[in-house]
């Protein structure tokens, strides 16, 4: 003869109680007036693009360097005009790190490549060549401390110094 047992919803309910309230009788806990989610403007165009409902997601960030979570450093990296913006760089040692590489020179392809030592040094790394405009974030595997150069690949001419430091 089984019956319901109200004294579990009664034990379930001091439970409760004695968790989330130190007064007795009170045995509903108010839920927590859900926070306002402070919606992100998704700063673009958000054009109706027909079938999109009003609801969207932020699931694509646009290529936005925000995303620090990981903890690396991120190193940006420009090339116009056949030649890099930056002449030097500096990387954390023993660590992985990126590059947030942005071609300027339309139809132009360029990549960025790490050389132990200089530009005519060993290839520890080489990023995807791609044409202008567009824009790459590399994942550089760790280096030991030390001199780095950076370079293109496709203009030989294209160079900089990194230290690993
Ligand atoms: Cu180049």
């Amino acid at each position: 003869m089984r019956t319901p047992r109200p004294l579990v919803a009664v034990l379930a309910m001091l439970a409760i109680a004695a968790c989330t309230s130190p007064k007795p009788g009170w045995t509903y806990a108010p839920a927590p007036s859900a926070t306002p989610i402070p919606s992100v403007e998704a700063s673009g165009s958000a054009a109706p693009s027909g079938s999109a409902a009003a609801s969207a997601p932020a699931s694509a960030p646009a290529s936005a360097p925000a995303s620090a979570s990981t903890g690396g450093t991120v190193l940006q990296v420009e090339a116009e005009g056949i030649a890099f913006k930056e002449s030097s760089l500096t990387a954390p040692a023993n660590q992985p790190f990126k590059i947030d590489f942005k071609n300027n020179d339309a139809g132009t392809p360029h990549n960025v490549a790490i050389h132990e030592g200089s530009p005519t040094g060993a290839e520890l790394f080489k990023g995807e060549i791609f044409p202008g405009v567009g824009e790459r974030t590399y994942d550089v595997p760790a280096l030991k401390a030390g001199a780095y150069a950076f370079a293109c690949s496709v203009h030989p001419n294209m160079t900089g110094t990194l230290t690993v430091q």
